[in-house]
């Protein structure tokens, strides 16, 4: 039998944590025959909830859940954790502007980067799913100087799923017969889901759709603001699909990328694609073995330079914020 996994989440009582917690406890973060602990961070108001949480845990009776833990201590959530789930942020509130946003999220990330330092597993594997989550993954990833930065990334697997949606709905394909879409940037607004390279059942995408008018007035706005539009219909943020992409996120990091095929990871960037070095950015990724490496070599017209551009400016912008309020 194997060892169980350790699985820390913060946020474990806010809604992305609800819908989280019973596929991780299931077994589709890693897999049908891998036994997890799961250890679950809150802040003091959010223990009991969670503990509520646990309660039903116990009640699902997951072959695979071998123990839950709850606490308020970044530095037992993380000791000894192979992969950290980071749910839990700072909302961005009425009339808040970024660099409060960010100073905010900094005293949430900063602790819990150096708590992963400290206390997790040598081959811990950490998502960001908290917003900001591209800069919140970079404040952690400095306060963890121990941790090879390449173990801090960010989720746009989420705008990666909506992005193969919409692009099926469009094209009357089914989503599995979608391939190599690709979000580059920040999860944020400014975001590029770029399709030049993606496939429909082995043909170009870009090609069957001919449309560049679709392309920039409704197929890349309708994917950057989905969020909002979840927001408008629900009452409340994304939180099942959410829950869904940071599975996916782990599941792909963790067992590979299927041949002929890639996913979107923000992660710190090695200077690809003109993306400065050390930001932390979305990219075309293939994974095997439980590493990621970004795809090289694609061409980038000018319709996606452009655009890919734009947020990775924004992403430089946030990077010298953080700097200078001494986060990183
Ligand atoms: P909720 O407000 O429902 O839950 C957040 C939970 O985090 C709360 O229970 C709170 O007590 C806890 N928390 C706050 N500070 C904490 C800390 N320092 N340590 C541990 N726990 C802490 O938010 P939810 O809807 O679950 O969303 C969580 C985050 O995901 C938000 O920042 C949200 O913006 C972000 N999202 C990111 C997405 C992405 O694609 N990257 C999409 C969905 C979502 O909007």
């Amino acid at each position: 039998t194997r060892t169980p996994v350790n699985v820390t989440v913060t946020g474990a009582a806010g809604q992305i944590g609800y819908a989280l917690l019973f596929r991780i406890a299931s077994g589709h973060l890693l897999g049908p025959d891998v036994p997890v602990n799961l250890r679950l961070l809150e802040i003091p108001q959010g223990l009991k909830a969670a503990e509520g949480t646990a309660m039903e845990l116990d009640d699902c009776a997951f072959p695979l859940l071998r123990g839950i833990e709850i606490t308020d201590d970044a530095n037992k959530a993380f000791a000894g954790a192979n992969v950290a789930l980071l749910v839990g942020a700072r909302p961005r509130t009425k009339g808040m502007e970024r660099g409060d946003l960010l100073s905010a999220n900094g005293g949430i990330f900063k602790p819990q980067g150096k708590a992963i330092n400290d206390n997790a597993a040598d081959d811990i594997k950490v998502l960001v799913v908290g917003n900001p989550a591209n800069t919140n993954a970079l404040i952690a990833q400095a306060a963890a100087p121990d941790v090879p930065a390449e173990r801090f990334t960010a989720m746009t697997r989420l705008d990666h799923n909506r992005a193969i949606s919409q692009l099926a709905a469009k094209t009357g394909a089914a989503v599995s017969d979608i391939k190599k879409l690709t979000i580059w940037g920040n999860h944020s607004a400014t975001q590029y889901p770029d399709i030049f390279h993606a496939e429909v059942a082995g043909k170009n995408a870009a090609e069957l759709v001919n449309d560049e008018a679709w392309l920039a007035d409704t197929f890349i706005p309708t994917v950057a603001k989905r969020g909002a539009a979840i927001i408008e219909a629900r009452g409340a943020s994304s939180a099942a699909s959410a829950a869904n992409a940071a599975i996916d996120h782990v599941h792909t990091w963790v067992n590979g990328t299927a041949a002929g095929d890639w996913t979107s990871m923000g992660i710190p960037s090695d200077g690809s694609y003109g993306v400065p070095e050390g930001i932390i950015s979305s990219f075309p990724v293939t994974t095997k073995d439980g590493k990621y490496e970004i795809v090289q070599g694609l061409d980038i017209n000018e319709f996606s330079r452009a655009r890919i551009d734009a947020s990775v400016k924004e992403l430089t912008e946030e990077r010298d914020a953080v700097r200078e309020l001494g986060l990183i």
